[in-house]
């Protein structure tokens, strides 16, 4: 008898299906400016989509635990081997599911529980994954938190060094989800030698402005640095980890088998494809127009009053405090919703909302450049951002806006089939 598993999904499963061309839809018309998300290749699309999902494959190139893996081993490799390239780095592991779960094996590999390490805290700008007390990383490891100045609301170095000082911590994490300025590696490999510490990265909002070259490098500075695959660096989604050869070993171990049990392949080839397009000089000019994108779009929030916290922004993403709008975070989230903007509610520094409310919104560049759009669309966006946020009510007003939204949308479609 046939087999059966060559009839298409359309037919397999119509519910599912029809999920996707609603998702497909909804991604074309509507316009995505959540700083963690973006669109990947139809070319990474295959290579995610491929056979390749059909492979057990544990344990690293050359040395697996099935047979059957000498194309994987070669995808892998390759991946491996253009991370590396990539980012200058000594070496690279791409096997993390996730960018939570590259920062696990990444503690796992050099801290033992109840070790004390450092990073930013979530409500200023930090992850989960950063210490946070209903993480793993909050509750196996003692979490020093620092965090940026009330005045500035940029990282206070100087309170940096003297947690180091007093807590000792066996490493020290840099990188943040919601931080528009750029990081002072210098300063702080200088704090992490002075009390012995290791220095880490947690890289995932910048990837890919690292690897274009358009944002300073952590690689130079820090012995761990560890990304998703799929925000700026606009890759398949997943974690990796990079990090200084001494460490090699017990990064690879601390993935699988201290972690991780089969890598996923398919992905794994998506990301060396990823790595492929982010050598080519399109990539960078895309990942400038980012940036160029946000201080454009930054410059048109603030000359429509809206506050940007720590006044504006060095990457491609900008923290709005609405606040001075009288709304909250969750209201402005649903106004932007209305016009047919996708963002995130987000905590500001020293927010006095809880973060399912917030006082802010994080807006980003990423997915609206993939799709093509210049400084010209920037100051339309943050014109009709900043009219909708502080005219909610006026209906006509929502209604010019949206259309407006709408008409860029169809002017810069994503994916044209
Ligand atoms: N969810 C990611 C973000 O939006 O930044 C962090 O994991």
């Amino acid at each position: 008898m046939a087999n059966d598993i060559n009839t298409p999904l359309s037919q397999v499963d119509p519910e599912i299906f029809s999920i996707l061309q609603r998702e497909f839809k909804r991604q074309n018309e509507k316009i995505m400016m959540s700083a963690s998300e973006n669109y990947i290749s139809r070319a990474q699309l295959e290579a995610q989509g491929s056979v390749l999902t059909n492979k057990y494959a544990e344990g690293y190139s050359g040395k697996r635990y099935y047979g059957g893996c000498e194309f994987i081993d070669e995808a892998e490799s390759l991946a491996v081997k253009r991370a590396c390239e990539l980012y200058g780095a000594d070496h690279a592991n791409v096997q993390p599911h996730c960018g939570s779960a590259a920062n696990m094996a990444a503690y796992y590999a050099v801290m033992k529980p109840g070790d004390t390490f450092m990073a930013m805290s979530l409500d200023q700008g930090g992850h989960l994954t950063h210490g946070h007390k209903v993480n793993f990383s909050g509750s196996l490891y003692n979490a020093v938190h620092y965090g940026v100045d009330r005045e500035t609301e940029v990282i206070d170095m100087d309170e940096v060094e003297r947690l180091a000082e007093e807590s000792r911590p066996r490493l020290i994490l840099t990188g943040a989800t919601v931080y528009p300025r750029l990081w002072d590696w210098e300063r702080f490999r200088a704090i992490a030698d002075k009390v012995g510490a290791i220095l880490m990265c947690d890289m995932a909002h910048i990837a890919g402005l690292i690897a274009a070259g358009v944002h300073p490098s952590p690689i130079p500075y820090c012995d761990i640095v560890t990304a998703t695959t799929h925000k700026t660096l606009r890759g398949p989604r997943g974690g990796i980890i990079l990090c200084r050869e001494y460490l090699a070993k017990d990064i690879d171990r601390a993935v699988f088998p201290g972690l991780q049990g089969g890598p996923l392949e398919h992905i794994i080839a998506a990301k060396a494809v990823c790595f492929r397009e982010a050598m080519e000089d399109k990539y960078k000019e895309y990942q400038k127009q980012v940036v160029k994108n946000a201080k454009a779009l930054a410059a048109a929030l603030e000359k429509g009053g809206v506050r940007l916290v720590s006044g504006g922004t060095d990457n491609h993403l900008m923290l709005c405090d609405v606040t001075p709008l009288g709304i909250t975070g969750k209201q402005a989230q649903e106004i932007l919703n209305d016009i047919n903007i996708v963002v995130n509610k987000n905590q500001i520094p020293f927010d006095k909302e809880k973060p399912f409310i917030s006082s802010g919104v994080r807006i980003g560049t990423p997915c609206v450049t993939t799709r093509g759009m210049k400084e010209k669309e920037m100051k339309v966006l943050g014109e009709v951002i900043s009219s909708a946020l502080k005219q909610y009510t006026v209906v006509d007003l929502m209604n010019i806006c949206r259309s407006k939204v709408d008409a860029l949308a169809g002017e810069f479609p994503v994916y044209t089939e």
